[in-house]
């Protein structure tokens, strides 16, 4: 029944090199013949004790999910593993993916997801490879798998029938039991223990009302599971929370530009007095309040800044850490409240170490991710909800919030302006003009002030030492203020250009600028050194955060 294959093919896939957060390739790519496999079996041999080892398999629902999800069962039954763990229909945000591994002591897990990126079969599908302490593989790990795919010409497969995965079960194939389990229980359970669900439907009943959009993605069934059935909220305040193959058309990256339809309900019609929004695979979110945006940096300082607020970090908490385009305002706070902060890449990886060594508590990234030690990625869930726990407790509302933090500490105004799908010689060009004006900058003029310090971001890991180069430009000016320059490594389509602006306002400064306008200056001044919208042909970028 289990009789297990050995596939031949003719000449290695030489393209299977993960980027920031896994493999990330267009749903085409995904669907020729055994590209999939090839890289799951370069996975599979990366491990060292992958026979009688438990692995969690699931995705964010995108077109091939369940298609991809049989497949990789099949690969499992030809290794040997000891037990598949899959959620019902397939379906597993990350976050909780990374719960589930530690909680089942599991090897790994497999995430079929490309995040924020669109989904069906005109978008894009991806694997993401997590380890046994629930986190993104390290770059040493993804570098091992990158090595043993370009000479990859064979992989093991059992084809044995497999049940629909849309009831629970446990069923043998050989020397291995696939598990189908529920993928939203453990998941709430955790954040039950975090919160206090009581305190915040009570507040939410009262008068604050709440929109939370899923982006017809994975995080649906979370939200109406935390949200409707345990707190008792009415199904309204879900929004898109069927999660669709294609996402409805929708581009399920929670920012003003492509959730711009509940940017509206919050910002111009003012109907709701929080928002909230979740990507594809249900690690980024977006805040949103009456008239007010949040700001993924300051969500960061702001969390930091009321863990006295969240039953699950009343005890307090070890140090932070943000990637380093992020802005510094959670670097005020740390130093406010005496604990470490530390700078790390761009990638949720970079983040492992530190958690694992209770270096840290809390980190968060610019890209509209946050989280904490309780799981080894990004929440976007629970973000949202450590958010509605702060409002809760302080009785107050988003833009009250954010107003007193920044009265207390000073805003760091801030932006990302992403150039997306440019040509990647247009791309590679931009990035190697400013690298090779990086060694004559110290000193000259920039936006009005001095730069102090200009350079290719480089990070040594405090705990395994490791090394990682070329994450990132960077300008330092005299005033702290920065510009950041990144290739994005999750794209699929040409290159996608990121800029980064920050700038410090202390609380005797106008703290209610516009951002664009508050970094205008440094904005101009990265247009004059690059000529960036000529090379691109871009008036304007597409997306501004
Ligand atoms: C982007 C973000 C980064 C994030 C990564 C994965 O990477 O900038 O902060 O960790 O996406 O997020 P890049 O290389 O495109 O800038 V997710 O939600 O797509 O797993
Ligand atoms: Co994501």
């Amino acid at each position: 029944m289990s009789e297990v294959k050995e596939i031949n093919i003719n000449s290695p896939f030489l393209d299977q090199k993960p980027g920031t957060s896994g493999l990330r390739k267009s749903t085409l790519k995904f669907q020729e013949e055994h590209y999939l496999e090839i890289f799951i079996e370069a996975i599979f041999r990366s491990f060292k004790d992958l026979e009688g080892s438990t692995l969690v398999v699931g995705g964010d629902g995108r077109y091939g999910n369940l298609e991809a999800i049989k497949k990789i069962v099949q690969i499992c039954v030809a290794h040997k593993i000891d037990k598949v763990i899959v959620p019902k229909d397939g379906l597993l945000s990350t976050p909780a993916t990374s719960h589930l591994i530690r909680k089942e002591k599991a090897i790994g897990g497999i995430i079929l997801s490309a995040s924020h990126n669109p989904g069906g079969i005109e978008g894009d599908f991806g694997v993401k490879l997590n380890i046994s302490n629930g986190g993104p593989a390290p770059e040493k790990i993804t570098n091992e798998i990158f090595k043993l795919s370009q000479f990859l010409t064979s992989y093991k497969i059992s084809q044995i029938e497999l049940p629909d995965f849309n009831q629970y079960g446990s069923f043998s194939y050989g020397k291995t039991t696939l598990e189908i389990i529920d993928g939203l229980k453990d998941y709430s359970d955790l954040m039950e223990k975090i919160f206090d669900f009581d305190q915040i439907s009570d507040f939410l009943k009262k008068d604050f009302s709440m929109i939370f959009d899923a982006m017809n993605a994975v995080t649906g069934p979370y939200a109406k599971n935390i949200f409707v059935e345990k707190m008792g909220l009415s199904s309204n305040c879900v929004m898109n929370g069927i999660p669709l193959e294609d996402f409805g058309g929708l581009h399920p990256d929670p920012n003003l530009t492509y959730a711009s339809h509940l940017a509206d309900l919050l910002l111009n019609k003012k109907n709701f007095s929080f928002g909230a929004a979740c990507d594809g695979d249900g690690d980024r979110n977006m805040i949103l309040g009456k008239g007010c945006f949040i700001n993924p940096s300051d969500s960061l300082a702001v969390i930091t800044a009321n863990t006295n607020c969240v039953p699950g970090y009343k005890e307090g908490i070890s140090g932070v850490a943000r990637s380093m385009p992020t802005s510094s305002a959670v670097d005020i706070v740390a130093t406010a409240f005496n604990i470490p902060c530390f700078e790390t890449p761009t990638g949720w990886k970079f983040f492992g170490n530190l958690l694992d060594q209770n270096l840290i508590t809390l980190c968060g990234e610019e890209s509209f991710g946050t989280g904490s030690n309780h799981v080894r990625e990004k929440d976007g869930l629970w973000a949202v909800l450590y958010w509605l726990q702060v409002l809760a407790e302080k009785n107050c509302s988003v833009s009250e919030l954010i107003n007193n933090h920044w009265q207390q500490f000073g805003r760091n105004y801030y932006s990302r302006h992403d150039y997306e799908a440019i040509p990647s010689e247009i791309a590679n060009q931009i990035f190697l003009n400013l690298s090779s004006k990086l060694p004559n900058l110290k000193g000259n003029n920039f936006a009005g002030n001095a730069v102090q310090h200009a350079d290719n971001f480089s990070y040594s890991d405090p705990v395994d030492n490791s090394l990682s180069e070329n994450q990132g430009l960077r300008i330092i000016l005299e005033d702290k203020s920065r510009v950041i320059l990144r290739l994005s490594g999750t794209g699929t389509k040409g290159a996608t250009l990121r800029l980064y602006f920050e700038r410090f306002f202390n609380p005797k400064q106008n703290l209610s600028l516009d951002p664009q306008d508050a970094l205008k200056p440094l904005i101009d001044d990265l247009e004059n050194l690059l000529n960036i919208s000529k090379l691109t042909k871009m008036e304007t970028p597409t997306v501004i955060t």
